[in-house]
């Protein structure tokens, strides 16, 4: 079993398609139940349709747990912030655990991830990253950048506090080149990419410990 990922660096919009795919990779295989989420982000990406079209960089989460694939109960959604609130209701009515960047920059990084281990448990989960959970002073290259963000030191913290968590698969998401003058974001993007494998590859080990047992 395979952990499955999305193409690194893309639209948020492939999210949704990845954990769907990663559930039917992964977790009915062992009878699981559906996929948890540790989402770091600025933005909740639950909004509804768009224009008339429910698939786009806005919305995957809601189409997850909307396809069964996503269990918002196990889900946390850490860095949120901006002016997009009103879009995210689906967050919380469906049981999201949400915590907003104010919030998080007064837990620090170890309470973060320790909140994150509760709110996912031992079932399988997907990790997913999105450059503009961090503050644009460290990751320019975003489409939508909000200021306020975590730093790059924070971000990593959480992540590396996440070991032990059963991660079935992730992705690293919306680097837009384009804006990335210092080539930061591409920087923390990477580091941020083989932190979630380096989880994904701890996990696979004590899943193969457990099966031997
Ligand atoms: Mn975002």
């Amino acid at each position: 079993m395979s952990p499955a990922w999305s193409k690194a660096g893309s639209s948020r919009y492939r999210s949704a398609a990845t954990i769907r795919s990663t559930y039917r990779c992964c977790a009915p295989s062992e009878g699981r139940g559906r996929s948890g989420g540790i989402h770091i982000d600025a933005h909740c990406d639950t909004d509804g349709a768009l224009e008339g079209c429910k698939f786009h960089h806005g919305g995957p989460f809601r189409q997850a747990v909307l396809d069964g694939v996503l269990d918002p109960e196990r889900t946390i959604q850490i860095g949120i912030r901006g002016a997009a609130e009103y879009l995210w209701e689906f967050s919380y009515d469906s049981g999201m655990t949400v915590i907003h960047a104010e919030e998080a920059i007064e837990m620090g990084p170890s309470a973060i991830a320790k909140r994150a281990r509760e709110v996912v448990g031992a079932g399988p989960t997907y990790v997913t990253f999105d450059v503009d959970c961090l503050d644009p002073a460290f990751a320019p290259g975003a489409g939508t950048p909000e200021v306020g963000g975590l730093s790059a030191a924070e971000a990593l913290a959480i992540l590396r506090g996440c070991l032990g968590v059963d991660v079935i698969g992730g992705d690293v998401v919306e680097v837009a080149p384009q804006y990335d003058s210092t080539t930061n974001t591409a920087q923390i993007a990477s580091q941020a990419l083989f932190t979630i494998l380096c989880l994904a590859g701890a996990a696979l080990k004590a899943r193969r410990v457990r099966v031997a047992r």
